[in-house]
């Protein structure tokens, strides 16, 4: 099957410069909880990349974008957890820069996935996907502004949780809601609201890490990077996953419709 050799080249040529990167001796603790959680969200990402971007194949066609994307989506974050685990269990210290950067790049991706989703069944504006852009980009530079101390923690916070439920007020009261419950696609429709319930539940782990790692008196870096490993593990992967269900259920119910 030529398709399915041209991903795995695809594959081996993009998985490449993160397996031969190995310039320090890296080992790992037993005892370092946080440095093997880094170590094992790393290999579900890259695994879960491996998945997404298979099963695109076979899906029905107005759901591949969507799954190529999310697969791009933990395929950036597979690679930033490499270096994220290094400069844990190098130093012990929070990752931030790595962290921002694999999420300014993945957050917007997965936007775009929320559009893909949307315009495959209806016709909304692409003023949407820039609504869903602003507000992420603002919600995480000024977590990022407060994480570096450029301004005062609870001040990132503020601007922060605000950009965040501009988001939410978009995709449960906006134009994002109104024409997702006006089209009649039940697959789609069930994708697009378990693709609002991980923005509001799965995405308030992000500010409760923040809030351990910055606002309390004792601050603490491994809970703060245990809880932000947990929701990238919970965000990124189940919100592909949750794409991929309702891809998986939309193909049979073709086959059967067929036979
Ligand atoms: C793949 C990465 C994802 C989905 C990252 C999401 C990050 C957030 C939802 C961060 C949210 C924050 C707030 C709501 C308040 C201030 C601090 C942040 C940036 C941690």
């Amino acid at each position: 099957m030529p398709s399915f050799l041209k991903y795995l080249f695809l594959l081996l040529v993009v998985s490449t410069p993160c397996f031969a990167r190995q310039e320090a001796m890296i080992t790992l603790d037993p005892t370092d909880y946080v440095g093997i959680s880094f170590w094992t969200i790393s290999m579900a990402m890259i695994a879960s990349t491996v998945f997404f971007l298979m099963e695109s194949l076979r899906m029905p066609s107005k759901w591949r974008t969507s799954l190529v994307i999310g697969g791009l989506v933990t395929l950036v974050a597979g690679v930033h957890y490499f270096y994220m685990r290094d400069v844990w269990v190098l130093y012990q210290t929070t990752p931030i820069v790595f962290r921002y950067v694999d999420w300014i790049i993945t957050v917007p991706l997965q936007m775009i996935e929320f559009y893909f989703i949307l315009i495959a069944a209806t016709s909304v504006s692409f003023w949407i996907f820039w609504r869903l852009l602003l507000g992420s980009v603002v919600m995480l530079l000024a977590g990022y502004l407060g994480e570096i101390g450029a301004v005062d923690p609870w001040g990132g916070f503020v601007v922060g949780m605000l950009a965040w439920f501009f988001i939410i007020y978009e995709i449960f009261l906006g134009e994002a809601a109104r024409s997702a419950s006006t089209h009649g696609d039940k697959t789609l429709n069930t994708a697009f609201h378990a693709m609002r319930l991980i923005v509001t539940i799965g995405w308030a782990i992000y500010p409760l890490g923040y809030v351990v790692g910055y606002l309390v008196p004792v601050v603490n870096d491994e809970a703060l990077n245990i809880i932000y490993n947990i929701a990238d593990f919970v965000n990124k992967i189940a919100f592909v996953a949750v794409i991929w269900v309702a891809a998986d259920k939309q193909l049979k119910q073709e086959t059967a419709s067929l036979t």
